[in-house]
């Protein structure tokens, strides 16, 4: 329940002295309700370190050791220069390290902001928790996205679209007279790792969250958030001024609707005075949009961003958009709805692009969209849920996939453009940057069903704030937070999680396969999976035939390929060139095709398959391998867990090589387990 702020007792050593010390004097050169925060998380962590509470300090003379603050309040014992490189941080940077104070050094931590000194806070309090504080040593950080934000996919009656951990935690019914706990260890967890945005509500809107009623309990959490740093967004049915607001349209452009959107952002911002914006899905998978009024996404998304501007508040646009009445390759859709707008789009309008083309995939490469639109500010949503990486029954460590596509070289709109810098706003001078990701929060006690969830939530807030983090380093960080230090443990689970995603692709979908799931649920594989719109099969997407396999995207198939940069489409449309693990996401090739390695493309597939099974068992035995060193419990969630994933693993395997084989004829290596 603890998540990575389980603070522990620290062992006798020069650590707890330090800390002990700091803690007996510690002094905050202002008050303001995030330094209240700050104030209980100190005692927390205190309490649990060395059992005894801080003594905070009114006075500064009053022997303070540790003091807090932001660059202002401490600036008449800063130097220009020390406070011209904190201010340097922005806003939501911080400074931690010794400062002169009447002639002695003391360890301080300071901010620009309020929540700038939280952050620092919990940096500090992450060095202690790991072992590696040092009181003489200066440390400064500062976040390369403006908003970093998690998307809850919640409705009003508590289930979770794609939610595996429970129901949801926001209880409408009793709020806003009950506060559930809960909602504060939320915001802390949350700003532990920088995220200061959340989108309450599922992207599949219910127009009755913009009721009044429910804005008196959306309040509440607005409230309890505000001291952490985090701003509240909800999502926005776009016919909401039909359904709650007694109109006959939602026509972007008729005045009524443009009054009811003003006027109903105006009461909001009466009940939440920084409330972040609205987020909004529209013309996608049968959700509302202007495109019912003959109006594009500009127009839509124009008309509630400017009922927002005037309190300061974005429009977050998304760019998931598809529609069965377009009968073209749906990896297309985005940029060609998307392209002729850049540029059009006001300036608090943020266009949210998913990582891929299609829809999460185990993996998918990265999103045409990025660099094909330079006007426009665009941000990131990744799915932290595992809708399509076995839910809540697998362990698969997200960073590894988020890094390799923030890392691609986009070669747009400069030859050394990635996802990462774009969305760092460097590139293209956009000020408003954003990164989301979609929550896997729920009720369960360990908030994200598998234990390693966590993990998940911890590496996006991670990546948000730095987008050139390596996942390694993410890995280890939590780790050691969640397990401890001793570092076999470290080393060994570390490595369980960054081949983790690798053998989830290579027992779902290797080599650029996608698409093949189960239906609807997306739970297991279903290559065979039928009926419905032509892109909800599944043979759609792999186009298995007694020739081969693969879906064509270059310009003799669907030509999706064209949506990328030059440098991208002379490598990639070359299926001797094109990185291996892209392959039959772009090429339809014979099942006797050469892979790199000299075996038969047929062959490669069933290797993948084999091997993602191995590296499952490989998994286990390596969780087995660490039982007397971890928490019984912990041991035992995980250890079956993997059990479980053993077993789905060989089902995709033998699923999806079976029904390969009934068009492929050919017989498998000999040296794999054979599927049956
Ligand atoms: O991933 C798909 C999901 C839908 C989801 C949609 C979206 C919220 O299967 O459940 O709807 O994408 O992102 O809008």
């Amino acid at each position: 329940y603890n998540l990575w702020l389980d603070y522990q007792p620290l062992p006798n050593s020069t650590l707890q002295n330090d800390v002990s010390e700091l803690l007996s004097g510690v002094y905050f050169f202002g008050e303001n309700p995030t330094y209240e925060v700050i104030k209980k998380e100190l005692n927390r962590a205190a309490e649990s370190w060395i059992g005894n509470t801080p003594s905070f300090r009114q006075e500064r003379l009053q022997s303070a050791t540790f003091y807090l603050g932001t660059r202002q309040e401490f600036s008449q014992v800063l130097s220009l220069d020390q406070q011209a490189e904190i201010k340097a941080l922005g806003e939501d940077g911080f400074w931690t390290g010794p400062v002169e104070i009447d002639g002695k050094s003391y360890f301080s931590i300071i901010g620009n902001t309020p929540i700038g000194v939280l952050y620092g806070t919990f940096h500090w309090i992450k060095t202690v928790q790991s072992k590696t504080f040092n009181k003489n040593s200066i440390h400064s950080d500062s976040p390369k996205v403006k908003v970093r934000m998690l998307n809850h996919w919640d409705n009003l009656d508590r289930t979770v679209e794609r939610g595996y951990a429970g129901f949801s935690i926001w209880d409408w019914h009793r709020l806003p007279g009950y506060v559930d706990p809960r909602y504060i260890d939320y915001a802390r967890a949350n700003a532990s790792i920088g995220i200061n945005a959340v989108s309450l509500t599922n992207v599949n809107a219910n127009a009755l969250i913009l009721t009044t009623d429910f804005m008196k309990k959306v309040k509440v959490l607005a409230d309890i958030f505000r001291p952490y740093g985090i701003k509240v967004f909800l999502t926005a049915r776009f016919s909401a001024p039909i359904q709650i607001g007694g109109l006959e349209t939602a026509d972007p452009l008729n005045d009524q609707v443009r009054d009811f959107w003003k006027e109903k952002t105006a009461e909001i911002y009466s009940y939440i005075p920084d409330f972040g914006g609205f987020l909004v899905k529209a013309n996608s998978e049968g959700q509302p949009g202007p495109h019912e009024y003959g109006r594009n996404h500009a127009e839509g998304a124009n008309m509630l961003a400017e009922a927002l501007a005037p309190h300061g508040g974005l429009l977050i646009w998304r760019a998931f958009v598809y529609s069965f009445q377009e009968d073209q390759d749906r990896h297309k859709q985005a940029n060609f709805e998307f392209e002729p707008l850049d540029g059009k789009f006001r300036d608090n309008v943020i266009i949210q692009i998913k990582n891929g083309a299609i829809d999460f995939q185990p993996r998918e490469p990265f999103h045409p969209l990025f660099g094909a639109i330079n006007q426009t500010n665009v941000g990131m949503e990744f799915q932290i849920t595992q809708e399509y990486l076995g839910q809540a029954t697998q362990l698969v460590f997200l960073a590894p996939m988020w890094e390799e596509v923030l890392q691609t070289n986009i070669y747009r709109p400069k030859p050394s453009t990635t996802v990462a810098s774009l969305l760092e706003g460097t590139e293209t001078n956009q000020d408003l940057t954003l990164m989301a990701g979609v929550s896997n929060i729920g009720t369960d006690r360990n908030w994200t069903g598998h234990l390693f969830g966590q993990a998940n939530w911890y590496a996006f807030g991670k990546l948000a704030w730095n987008p050139d983090a390596n996942s390694a380093d993410i890995a280890e960080e939590w780790i050691k937070l969640t397990f401890g230090q001793k570092p076999m443990v470290v080393s060994k689970i570390e490595e369980m999680m960054l081949d983790s995603h690798e053998a989830a692709v290579d027992y779902m979908t290797p080599l650029g396969l996608h698409h093949i799931m189960g239906r609807s649920h997306h739970y297991g594989p279903g290559p065979w999976v039928m009926g419905g719109r032509a892109d909800w099969t599944a043979p759609y997407y792999h186009q298995a035939d007694s020739l081969g396999i693969g879906f064509d995207r270059t310009s003799t198939g669907s030509d999706a390929l064209s949506q990328y940069a030059q440098e991208i489409q002379e490598v990639w449309s070359n299926p001797n060139e094109i990185p291996e693990k892209y392959l039959l996401w772009f090429h339809h090739l014979p099942w006797d095709f050469k892979l790199k390695d000299g075996h038969t493309l047929w062959e490669g597939i069933a290797y993948h398959y084999d091997r993602g099974v191995k590296e499952v068992r490989a998994m286990q035995q390596t969780w087995d391998s660490l039982k007397p060193e971890l928490d019984p419990e912990e041991f035992e969630h995980v250890r079956q867990l993997l059990n479980i994933q053993e077993e789905e693993a060989e089902w995709w395997r033998n699923a999806c090589l079976l029904y390969f084989q009934t068009f492929s004829k050919r017989p498998f290596p000999s040296d794999i387990e054979q599927p049956e």
